[in-house]
């Protein structure tokens, strides 16, 4: 189950606190303050990772806390800093402070600092002055910073296949790259976004689109954003469709409820499941669509030429795109 959103709480680590101790020993029955400083929080970082795919490592993990600072000690010891935690998640993260409403996307490998540790508390030792040489107080550590985060996560994949359910999209994605998605002969296969590798470029498998998906239908639309970042588009349609320029009108209506933008990335209309016609109705099906200017083209996940053109195809275009 691919987890894209998730809630959760970080608090950064508390400063340790100053000691308020004065030196005592053997010769030194009433000595000067020796408090020593507390050490800092731990801080909370993000920081994006191409080795984690989903935000399934918080499903069960909703709260995390950094170290505290260790508190200062008599003869002027320094409590130690508390060590920073880096919390790892995918490429295409979008943190939002639900608070603030600031939002940060993680699209590299830079650590993101969301919530400071509390600074030490300093000693009594510190606090010495002309007029006051034996101060009894000490500071308390910094609160480190807590903050409720949305974490959601948006796929990055260079190609999108998109199309009505059983168009073929998760069959194209299993013979275009090594992926295994579940494949069946009956709608909604896919419930969730599968991704697979045509050797440097992510191709995103979403769940089958309906009429009125915008609106709830079916599996509704929410997983379209996993393919808002794509460059290509392709538009699976099933050849045997009654009505192919319905099919595919009715998927970019979906579309464009969604965000109309959708509908200005480069796509190419791709008619599957070619081996269950004859040329002529293919012929015809392609030509529906060229006449309006689009770029139409036919495939079989039997027909291994037709496949290799249409990988062949894909990378040229998204090496023109870059
Ligand atoms: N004859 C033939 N059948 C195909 C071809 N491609 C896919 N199919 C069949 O079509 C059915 C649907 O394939 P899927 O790949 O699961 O379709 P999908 O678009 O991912 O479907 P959803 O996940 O439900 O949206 C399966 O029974 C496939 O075996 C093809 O090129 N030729
Ligand atoms: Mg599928």
């Amino acid at each position: 189950m691919l987890v894209d959103h998730v809630k959760l709480i970080i608090k950064a680590g508390n400063g340790g606190n100053g000691a308020a101790t004065f030196l005592r020993n053997s010769l030194t029955a009433k000595g000067g303050p020796d408090g020593g400083n507390g050490g800092n929080g731990g801080d909370i970082y993000f920081q994006g990772t191409s080795n984690i795919r989903d935000l399934s490592q918080f499903r069960f993990k909703k709260n995390i806390k950094a170290e505290d600072g260790i508190s200062g000690k008599r003869k002027r010891l320094f409590g130690k800093n508390a060590e920073h935690t880096t919390i790892l998640v995918p490429l295409g993260t979008e943190i939002t402070d639900t608070n603030s409403g600031r939002t940060y996307e993680v699209f590299n490998n830079i650590p993101l600092l969301l919530a400071k540790g509390g600074r030490g508390g300093r000693g009594n030792d510190e606090f010495k002055s002309a007029t006051n040489q034996a101060p009894k107080y000490a500071e308390l550590g910094g609160e480190g910073e807590e903050k409720k985060l949305l974490l959601s996560l948006r796929l990055i994949a260079d190609i999108g296949l998109i199309g009505l359910p059983n168009a073929g999209k998760s069959s194209l994605l299993a013979v275009l790259t090594h992926a295994t998605p579940k494949i069946g002969d009956y709608p909604f296969t896919t419930l969730e976004p599968n991704i697979g590798m045509l050797e440097k470029h992510p191709i995103a498998d979403i769940p089958g689109l309906i009429e009125g998906a915008a609106s709830g239908h079916g599996l509704g639309i929410g997983f379209l954003k996993h393919i808002e970042k794509t460059q290509i588009l392709v538009h699976c349609i099933d050849v045997t469709s009654q009505d192919v320029e319905k099919v595919y009108a009715i998927v970019r209506g979906e579309l464009e409820k969604h965000n109309p933008r959708l509908l200005e990335k480069p796509e190419i209309i791709l008619l599957t499941k070619s081996d269950l016609v004859d040329r002529k109705t293919l012929d015809r099906s392609l030509m529906t669509f060229r006449k309006a200017g689009k770029k139409a083209y036919d495939c079989s996940v039997y027909d291994r030429e037709s496949i290799k053109s249409l990988a062949g195809m894909l990378k040229d275009l998204l090496d023109k795109s870059v």
